[in-house]
């Protein structure tokens, strides 16, 4: 369902920025309505004000105010119609915002890091994409190559500078909130510590386009941008399996640190219950604990191995997981996300 005709242009007018998605063209139609009505509504309110300022003027020195109480048709309309306009918007605006918010589900997953002040793009077979610098010692931003027309899921997260360290180590390197944002695609998304948030969007237009942190986080805020290029799918094939791909995808790694980290020892991977519950077919159940009823996602599964005592599962209750705080780090539960994710 198209609200309104989206101009698809990958180049920026003097308004506005390029239009690379389908929402982007959404987005235009519904900006350039609020655009237009405002005009009008302003254009009206100034002309009615100058008719009125003439009709109504004081033409002698005994000329006398009316006195007027109410007038109930003209208070009905002048509540009504806006009402009417600002439902309209609502519902226009709800519409484009569900979609910016349904995840597509056969979408491709990319992993995010933002730091002070930094992006970092993990892809699933461990390829990664961080920033450079350059021989004049100016910083080159990271870009993240995306398949042309495929959607494409951000699972976004917050983390201190010192990606490898343990979580409890450098408490005074804190990570604080970014926001993600594309003005091409018409979507932008905090990056909080402690959790993941998500965004997807499908490029329909092959071209680079900039990421900027849309949060005020910091010194070098307005240098932490990227770039997102749009490929063909091919060329997106081609360049994930290139250079410095991944030698260890994510789910491996997270098998490595299921076997090095213990885990191994109360969770299994075959569906039989041990010390833990197991974790074949943990990804996306709805798990019953002393605390309710959770969806196992990204923030369950992180929040279990930090701290298991958080939602005790039923069934488990007396037995006991050790938090894994300071001794596993922010890579390697996202790798076990990843591994447990594959455990159909
Ligand atoms: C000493 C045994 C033990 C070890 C070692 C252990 N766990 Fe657990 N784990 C448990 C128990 C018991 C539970 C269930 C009780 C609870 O929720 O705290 C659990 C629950 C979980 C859950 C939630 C499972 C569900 O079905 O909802 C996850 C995820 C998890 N552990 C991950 C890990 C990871 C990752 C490691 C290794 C880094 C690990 N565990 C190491 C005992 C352990
Ligand atoms: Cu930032």
């Amino acid at each position: 369902m198209i609200w309104w005709p989206s101009v698809a242009s990958a180049q920026p007018t003097t308004f506005m920025p390029p239009v690379a998605t389908a929402i982007a063209g959404q987005y235009n139609g519904l900006y350039g309505f609020l655009l237009a009505a405002s005009f009008i509504s302003f254009v009206g309110v100034v002309a009615a004000m100058i008719y009125f300022v003439v009709k109504y003027r004081r033409r002698s020195e005994n000329d006398k105010t009316a006195y007027i109480t109410h007038n109930h048709a003209l208070e009905f309309m002048w509540s009504f119609i806006p009402f009417v306009l600002f439902m309209f918007v609502f519902s226009w605006g709800w519409i484009i915002y569900s979609r910016m918010r349904t995840f597509p589900e056969d979408a491709l997953e990319v992993h995010v890091v933002a730091k002070k002040w930094d992006w970092r793009f993990i892809y699933k077979n461990g390829k990664e994409v961080t920033s450079s610098v350059d021989a004049n010692n100016k910083r080159v931003p990271p870009t993240m190559v995306v398949p042309l027309g495929r959607p494409v899921k951000l699972i976004m997260a917050s983390e201190r500078q010192v990606p490898s360290t343990p979580l409890s180590e450098a408490p005074t390197d804190r990570a604080v909130i970014h926001s993600f944002y594309v003005p091409a695609f018409r979507v932008k998304q905090d990056v909080v510590p402690g959790r993941y948030t998500a965004l997807w969007f499908q490029a329909d237009q092959p071209g680079e386009y900039w990421v900027f942190c849309a949060e005020y986080c910091g010194t070098s805020h307005f240098d932490m941008t990227a770039k997102i290029k749009v490929v063909s799918v091919d060329e997106f094939e081609n360049w994930l399996a290139s250079e410095g791909a991944g030698e260890l995808p994510l789910a491996e790694l997270g098998r490595q640190v299921y076997a090095q980290k213990a885990c191994i020892g109360c969770h299994t991977l075959d569906g039989r219950p041990s010390v833990g519950p197991t974790w074949k077919g943990l990804w996306g159940r709805k798990v019953q604990t002393d605390k309710g009823e959770f969806v196992a996602d990204e923030d369950y599964i992180r929040e279990s191995i930090l701290e298991p005592n958080a939602k005790k599962v039923k069934g488990f209750e007396n037995a006991v997981m050790p938090p894994y705080t300071g001794t596993i780090t922010e890579d390697e539960i996202r790798a076990v996300i990843e591994f447990i994710k594959t455990l159909k």
